[in-house]
């Protein structure tokens, strides 16, 4: 385009031209930014319309007739809401405004842990983006949007070619009323293995000024030591700080002592004095029953003075009655997600959790005629990611022996098939349950859940027994992630890790004992500046900086995608994925107030060089991409 605007430009053709021809004819470059943006897109459509998305090759197709997600659009002024609150008194003076009020607050999952526990995480921004206006309209009682962290900030870069940061500000941008909470797990960031101090501190700053304003922050032993880099990193930040306790085993049995309620109060108060403003009970697995819910909130609220805010999954098909008991023990803000992507490894179901609380004391106020609409316009999102669904159908009491987070379930279950172990997942569950067991019994979350997931399917696929990994003369490879735990480099949970396993897991070499984070030099910022500006060819963002500093490997990946394919999460989700047919047209818009009106008017047949010709119209233009069959 660049060329063919200076050999046709008028000064060029008549030779009254210098050798600064370039430099003094700024118009050359007018909307070159946004042409050169508009033809990576074209040959994006082009290469995934021939292609395919690697993401959903194989995998189920959404239904040709399937409706078309519309956001409702309920007309409504957007009400000053939680944000508002928040603003006017500073997370202190908020909490307390929160434990005063009578009735439930509620936090909607659906932007993060329904989609990342339903459909692998893969909902992409375009669809997040579209509805916040109608949450901000319709729902402004809402406590908060969880819409980011946990594995959204991975598997965006990773699978999606999407910034997380955009996602972040669009959200923010369009319910500018609402709370936005992420989970953020301590000194593990939004990754998988403890980082330098200064990284969790800098991820931190980041989000909370990208427009974070609710961390929930846990770690994966319930270890404080190991959270409270972040939890001092969130309230310097002068955000509201939800500490949360991670739930396991069952208070009300007596024959697994080893998490009974005095070791939750005793947390509880532990969080309460490293600083938190809210208590999070975060029940990642589902497995709190409702009788234990009440005797669990009702001793918390004894204890401790800051509000309750629980979260739960629905994997035993009960956990509404958990959250209804955990209302009527005091709890102040409980976590659910909309109807249509609520139940199974999920939240329990919004609507009816709203209306089963109507007319009683601790009615939410919010609106189930609107739930719902906003619930419908997820139904037809999801219905676009069918490739993403699971095969799991019902509720499951298994989930109290094996106690998965709901979160893992499906992965792990999709990890077992694609090794051939589909018709022993059974197996896979209850070996989950034994090696934790053989841990030491411990808190299972991500990162320590993806470990225990681990070495249970090296156990049932290799055909390694309880007895032989315990065995010290039994020669058994272990997993890698079960070293680096044996090894201290997660932390250390209650009780310590059992001696003579971790002595044969560690093969000699000694454990570390003391918090990771402390034994981890700060990362030379500066030094990665630098090298982002190598990566990206530009200088970095400090939000690009973070990105590269959780995700070093899969950032630089990402960073190559989008500079190759453009901004991609501009198209609709149908056309990311499956590209266009011939006769499609669609519209994309690159920023407010540049559309772009793109139609497929052919696609050749494969050529001798192995290509096809994608024949396009963009904004009437017509325009034609070469593209490698490779399908
Ligand atoms: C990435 O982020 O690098 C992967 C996503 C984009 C891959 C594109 S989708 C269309 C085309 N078909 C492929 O198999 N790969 C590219
Ligand atoms: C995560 O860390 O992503 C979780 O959802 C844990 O429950
Ligand atoms: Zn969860």
């Amino acid at each position: 385009i660049f060329l063919e605007r200076i050999i046709t430009h008028a000064s060029f053709l008549n030779n009254s031209y210098t050798t600064r021809f370039i430099d003094n004819t700024p118009e050359l470059f007018e909307n070159i930014r946004t042409a050169d943006r508009a033809t990576k897109l074209l040959n994006y459509i082009a290469d995934v319309s021939v292609n395919g998305h690697p993401e959903t090759k194989g995998r189920a197709k959404p239904p040709a007739d399937a409706v078309v997600p519309v956001a409702p659009k309920f007309k409504l002024p957007v009400m000053d809401g939680t944000r508002q609150k928040l603003e006017e008194l500073g997370p202190r003076e908020f909490a307390k405004w929160v434990k005063a009020q009578p009735q439930v607050l509620v936090t909607d999952t659906t932007m993060r842990d329904a989609h990342q526990s339903l459909l692998a995480t893969r909902m992409r921004t375009y669809d997040l983006a579209q509805i916040a206006n109608s949450y901000a309209e319709g729902l402004p009682e809402l406590f908060s949007l969880e819409c980011w962290g946990g594995a959204t900030f991975d598997v965006s870069m990773r699978f999606l070619t999407e910034d997380p940061w955009e996602r972040l500000r669009l959200v923010r941008e369009k319910a500018p009323n609402l709370l936005m909470q992420m989970l953020l797990r301590g000194s593990n960031g939004v990754g998988y293995a403890n980082y330098p101090d200064n990284v969790v501190t800098h991820f931190v700053q980041q989000a909370a000024e990208a427009g974070v304003d609710v961390f929930r922050v846990f770690d994966c032993l319930n270890w404080v030591e190991n959270m409270r880099v972040s939890l001092d990193a969130v309230q310097e930040q002068g955000k509201l700080c939800e500490a949360a306790l991670c739930y396991t085993g069952d208070i009300l049995n007596s024959a697994r002592p080893k998490y009974d309620l005095k070791y939750y109060v005793n947390l509880a108060k532990e969080l309460e004095a490293a600083g938190a403003h809210i208590l999070g009970i975060k029940d990642m697995g589902g497995v709190l029953k409702p009788q234990a819910a009440k005797v669990l909130v009702k001793a918390l609220k004894e204890e401790i003075e800051i509000p309750i805010h629980f979260h739960t999954h629905d994997t035993s098909g009960i956990a509404a009655s958990t959250v209804l008991a955990a209302v009527e023990s005091g709890a102040d803000i409980v976590d659910l997600a909309m109807d249509s992507l609520s139940g199974l490894t999920s939240q329990p179901c919004m609507g009816s959790v709203v209306e089963a609380l109507k007319g009683t004391s601790h009615d939410s106020g919010l609106n189930t005629d609107r739930i719902q609409q906003v619930s419908f316009y997820w139904e037809a999102v999801r219905t676009q990611y069918r490739a993403f669904e699971s095969d799991l159908r019902f509720g499951a009491s298994e989930v109290y022996l094996h106690e998965m987070p709901g979160g893992q379930f499906t992965n792990l279950k999709e990890q077992a098939r694609s090794l051939g172990l589909e018709m022993r997942w059974h197996e896979v569950a209850k070996t989950y349950a034994d090696v934790n067991m053989m841990f030491g019994d411990i808190v299972k979350v991500t990162p320590s859940s993806k470990v225990v997931g681990d070495m249970a399917v090296m156990m049932v696929s290799q055909g390694i027994t309880h007895e032989d990994v315990l065995d010290p003369n039994k020669e058994v490879s272990f997993p890698e992630s079960v070293v680096n735990m044996m090894h201290g480099d997660l932390g250390i949970p209650p009780g310590g890790w059992p001696a003579e396993l971790q002595k044969k897991v560690l093969k000699g070499q000694n454990p570390i004992t003391v918090r990771p984070g402390s034994l981890l030099g700060a990362e030379d910022l500066d030094a990665k500046r630098v090298e982002l500006e190598g990566v990206l060819g530009r200088k970095g963002s400090e939000q690009e900086l973070s990105s590269m500093l959780m995700y070093p490997k899969v950032y630089t990946e990402f960073a190559k995608a989008q500079d190759k394919y453009g901004p991609t999460s501009v198209l609709p989700t149908p056309v990311y994925f499956y590209g266009l047919n011939v006769g499609d047209e669609i519209m994309a818009e690159l920023e407010p107030g540049k559309t772009m009106v793109i139609s497929c008017l052919a696609i050749g047949e494969t050529d001798e060089k192995g290509e096809k010709r994608v024949f396009f119209e963009l904004n009437g233009q017509p325009r034609n991409i070469r593209i490698i069959d490779r399908a």
